[in-house]
C-alpha cells in the first residue's frame, strides 16, 4: 500500500526526444550505451535525502511552506514515513542511488545515545526497504552543522568536548553507511572555517581537522569499508571562510595531511561557482591529481551569490562537466547526486518529481553530448596541435636542463617566439554544434 503523496503519477518512461510530457525522460535512456557502457552505469544517478525530503521549504525570512505530513521530523514514526515517501519516489523515477545526513533520516534527540539508537533503527529499516526496492546508496554523511553544537566547527572547534561528540557522529555515520552498503563517505565541513580571525587559531584547527581526517581513514581501514572516502569542498557558507576552499586547496591540505592516496573530492557545481570557477574548473583540477570521485549535481543563481542549490537546466555548463569527467575515465565509486532542492513555492508532489525528471534528462543530454565530443575528437586534436612543440626532443630535454643553459641557447640560436592564436571563439563554436 502506498502513502497516496505521489497519487496520479506514474512510474517514468523514456519517451523519446520529442515526447510532450512533462513526466518522461526525453533523453535519460538507461541501457542506451554511451561509449560501450549504459548511461545508467555512466551518471550513476542520486536523490539527496535532505533537499527532496528533509527540507520543510523555510528561507532566512520566512519558515516552512511544504507542510508534508513526515514534518516535523521530530519522531521516529514520521522519520519511517520520510522513509516510505523516499522509496515511493525512488520506484517513480528509477534512479539507482540515494545519499543521507544523519540528521535526515532519523530524528535530532538531543545527545548521542540517543541519537545512535535512533539511526540504528532507522537504518535497520532503510536497509529491509533496500531489499525490497534494489535502490542502493551513493554515500552517507554526517550533518555536523546545523545542531547548536556545532556553530564553531566540528574537527575544528576550539572546544574538545565538540571534537569527541564529532569523532563519534562520524564513526556510527560510517558504520551505517557500512551496513548500507554505501559506496563513499563524504565529508563537507560547513562549519570547518571561521566567522572572524580575532577569535580563531587558523592552524590548530587545520591541525586538527587533519589529524581528525587522519582518524577517519585509519577507521575506515580498521573496519573494512571498501568505498572512497570523500571531502566535498566549497568556499564559504555557513562559514564566512570555509578551510576547504576549492579542489586546488582541498589537494594541498591533503597531501600536507599524508592523505592524498587516502582521500578523494565531491565536487558540487554551486560551490564551485561560489569560489569563482567553473564546474568544469574544479573537476579538471581534481582530475589531474587522480582525485576525482564523485559529483554533487546542481545550479547556482549566477546573480544572487548565495548557494541556491538549484536542479540543473544548462545542456552546455553539464555537457563540459561531464566532458571533463570522461576524459578521466568517468566515474568509479562516485555517482551523480542531485544536491538541488526545489524552490520554496513548489508544493506539490509533481514538482518534486518533474525537477528530478529534468535534472536527469539534461544531465543525459550533457553526457551524450560530452561522449559525441570525445568520440569526434576535435577538442583533443587542438589540445596536442597547441602543445605540439613539447613533442620535439629538444623541448623535452629543456624540462630536465637549468635555467642557466636555457639562457645560453636563447642567446645561441636567438630564440624569438612567434605568438600563437588560442581559437577560443573556434573552439566555442565547435563545442556549440554539440549541445
Ligand atoms: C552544502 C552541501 C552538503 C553536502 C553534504 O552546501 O553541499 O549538502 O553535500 O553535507
Ligand atoms: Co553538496
Amino acid at each position: 500500500m502506498t502513502s497516496g503523496f505521489f497519487d496520479g503519477i506514474e512510474k517514468i518512461q523514456f519517451e523519446g526526444a520529442d515526447s510532450k510530457n512533462s513526466l518522461a525522460f526525453r533523453h535519460y535512456d538507461p541501457d542506451e550505451i554511451v561509449m560501450g557502457k549504459r548511461m545508467e552505469d555512466h551518471l550513476r544517478f542520486a536523490v539527496a535525502w535532505w533537499h527532496s525530503f528533509a527540507w520543510e521549504g523555510g528561507d532566512p525570512f520566512g519558515g516552512p511552506t511544504f507542510e508534508r505530513p513526515w514534518h516535523p521530523q521530530d519522531d521516529m514514526g514520521r522519520a519511517r514515513m520520510k522513509a516510505d515517501i523516499a522509496f515511493e519516489m525512488f520506484e517513480i523515477l528509477g534512479q539507482p542511488f540515494f545519499c543521507w545526513h544523519d540528521a535526515d533520516i532519523r530524528p535530532e534527540q538531543g545527545n548521542f545515545a540517543e541519537n545512535l539508537k535512533t539511526l540504528e533503527e532507522i537504518t535497520d529499516y532503510i536497509a529491509e526497504r533496500m531489499q525490497l526496492s534494489g535502490t542502493r546508496l551513493l554515500w552517507g554523511t554526517a550533518n555536523m552543522f546545523s545542531h547548536r553544537r556545532w556553530m564553531a566547527g566540528a574537527s575544528t572547534n576550539p572546544d574538545p568536548d565538540v571534537f569527541a561528540f564529532a569523532a563519534a557522529t562520524v564513526k556510527s555515520c560510517l558504520d551505517a553507511t557500512q551496513k548500507l552498503g554505501g559506496e563513499n563517505y563524504v565529508l563537507w565541513g560547513g562549519r570547518e572555517g571561521y566567522e572572524t580571525l580575532l577569535n580563531t587559531d587558523l592552524k590548530a584547527e587545520m591541525d586538527h581537522m587533519g589529524r581528525f581526517l587522519n582518524m577517519v581513514v585509519d577507521y575506515k581501514h580498521k573496519i573494512g569499508f571498501k568505498g572512497t572516502i570523500l571531502v566535498e569542498p566549497k568556499p564559504q557558507e555557513p562559514s564566512k571562510h570555509q578551510y576547504d576552499y576549492d579542489a586546488a586547496t582541498c589537494i594541498g591540505f591533503l597531501r600536507k595531511y599524508g592523505l592524498e592516496n587516502e582521500v578523494k573530492l565531491n565536487l558540487e557545481q554551486g560551490h564551485a561557482i561560489l569560489a569563482g570557477h567553473s564546474f568544469e574548473h574544479e573537476i579538471a583540477v581534481a582530475a589531474a591529481e587522480g582525485m576525482l570521485g564523485s559529483i554533487d549535481m546542481n545550479r547556482n543563481d549566477y546573480q544572487s551569490g548565495w548557494d541556491t542549490d538549484q536542479f540543473p537546466n544548462n545542456t552546455p555548463e553539464v555537457a563540459l562537466a561531464y566532458y571533463h569527467i570522461l576524459k578521466a575515465g568517468g566515474f568509479t565509486t562516485g555517482g551523480t547526486n542531485f544536491d538541488a532542492k526545489i524552490r520554496r513555492q513548489s508544493l506539490d508532489a509533481k514538482d518534486l518529481v518533474a525537477a528530478h525528471v529534468g535534472g536527469m534528462d539534461i544531465c543525459a543530454r550533457g553526457l551524450k553530448a560530452a561522449a559525441a565530443m570525445i568520440e569526434d575528437g576535435g577538442l583533443e586534436r587542438a589540445l596536442q596541435e597547441r602543445y605540439s612543440g613539447w613533442d620535439t626532443p629538444q623541448a623535452a630535454s629543456m624540462l630536465d636542463s637549468s635555467l642557466d643553459e636555457i639562457a645560453a641557447r636563447v642567446l645561441q640560436e636567438d630564440i624569438n617566439p612567434k605568438p600563437r592564436s588560442g581559437r577560443q571563439e573556434i573552439l566555442e563554436n565547435y563545442v556549440n554544434r554539440f549541445v
